[in-house]
């Protein structure tokens, strides 16, 4: 049976589309917008208390919150090299930057909000939107950092989970600090988004709902 996962094109869904994917595993993709009101249906609330999605269907559960879903996948199927075993010395680094990713990513998520969702200008924050782009540029510096050794993953043995935790927030990170600054993380971000599963699971989502310029520019303080 496909696994369900509850969608916005462009969100963190992204992550787990993208793995699933990766796994070769069937997935159906229910759509929601951010701003229509579809993630407070009463039905989508059982599934994700907090409306946030994504929220994955599979095996007789459904769960909530993209790096514990990427974990559960990668604990639970077999056959790929996406988690190093629980005694590999990668293990600890890999679960770093699984949970990193939402250290970036709740930096994006500040700024869309200040960015694309406020609804009035006076509502937005000058001060606010420059601390947090500055605060979204130092986090960005350990993933230039990590890739400094030329790896061409996160791991030094190759392209895992951590990959596609990390790989959608730096897409969506791009949008708000220029990646002039980090030459390896640009390389890295092109190289990911060229594998055939990250192309396939866009291409099951559909356009990204969020951004209509690729750079938002820091208005003046
Ligand atoms: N830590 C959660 C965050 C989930 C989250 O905030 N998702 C966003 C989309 S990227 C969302 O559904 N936002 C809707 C809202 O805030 O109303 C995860 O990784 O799953």
């Amino acid at each position: 049976m496909a696994a369900i996962l509850h969608s916005i094109a462009g969100s963190r869904s992204f992550r787990v589309n993208w793995l699933l994917h990766e796994l070769g595993e069937k997935v159906e993709i229910v759509p929601y917008a951010i701003m229509d009101g579809s993630l407070q249906h009463p039905e989508f609330k059982a599934k994700s208390p907090a409306r946030r999605v994504p929220a994955l269907e599979l095996d007789g559960r459904v769960l909530y919150e993209s790096g514990a879903i990427v974990q559960y996948l990668c604990e639970t199927r077999t056959g790929h090299s996406l988690m190093p075993a629980i005694d590999s010395d990668e293990r600890s680094g890999w679960l770093q930057w699984i949970h990193y990713a939402e250290t970036i990513g709740a930096g994006v998520q500040n700024l869309n909000m200040q960015h694309l969702f406020l609804p009035k200008e006076w509502m937005k924050s000058p001060t606010v939107m420059g601390i947090e782009t500055k605060r979204l540029a130092i986090a960005l510096k350990a993933v230039e950092t990590a890739l400094q050794d030329g790896r061409s993953y996160l791991l030094a043995s190759g392209f895992s989970a951590a990959d596609v935790m990390m790989g959608f927030t730096l897409e969506s990170a791009s949008r708000y600090v220029r990646f002039d600054g980090y030459p390896q993380t640009s390389q890295y971000l092109a190289r990911i988004k060229a594998r055939a599963a990250y192309q396939a699971a866009e291409a099951a989502e559909g356009p990204q709902q969020f951004y209509t310029q690729d750079f938002y520019e820091l208005p003046e303080a």
